[in-house]
């Protein structure tokens, strides 16, 4: 059975997961409306994976009998600068994201939680994951640079980079 404060972190997780989904759909609407076409689709993809991962921890809380709470999600912003501006908002947010698995980790540990400390060994490597790609990608629009062939270089280059997850 889950302590209370395991399982209300894990909710607050549940509506972070989401949040991110809805942040990365966002992106994609934004950058589909600016004519990047491979942003966008990479960006959708990269929604859905965040998805799964809400759905992922909703189902470890109720296989464990407790109940998972689907809460309010904050609007997400649609307006950006330019592509470098998206992709560097999404390295910030993983960073965000990371920092709350690992103090999610650290509470299941503090509370001799270790069936959840084994089940959230997946979000730490899926956060490692993330945020070397997010890294690559702005090293990369850095080296190109957005400025006409560059900007359709890069946005041919996001269209075929897979989403991890
Ligand atoms: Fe963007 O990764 Fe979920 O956890």
């Amino acid at each position: 059975m889950l302590k209370k404060e395991v399982l209300d972190r894990l909710n607050e997780q549940i509506n972070l997961e989401h949040f991110s989904a809805n942040l990365y759909l966002s992106m994609a609407s934004w950058a589909s409306a600016q004519g990047l076409a491979g942003t966008a689709k990479f960006l959708k993809e990269h929604s859905n994976e965040e998805m799964e991962h809400m759905h992922k921890l909703f189902d470890y809380v109720n296989e464990t009998g407790a109940q998972a709470v689907v809460g309010a999600l904050k609007t997400p912003p649609n307006e950006f600068k330019d592509i470098k501006d998206v992709i560097t908002q999404t390295y910030k947010h993983e960073k965000f994201i990371t920092s709350k698995i690992n103090s999610l980790v650290d509470l299941t540990l503090t509370q001799k939680d270790f069936a959840t400390f084994n089940f959230l060994q997946w979000y730490v490597a899926e956060q490692h994951e993330e945020e070397a790609l997010f890294s690559g990608l702005i090293d990369k629009i850095e080296i190109i640079g957005t400025d006409g062939r560059g900007l359709h270089l890069i946005d041919k280059e996001l269209g075929t980079t897979i989403a991890v997850g």
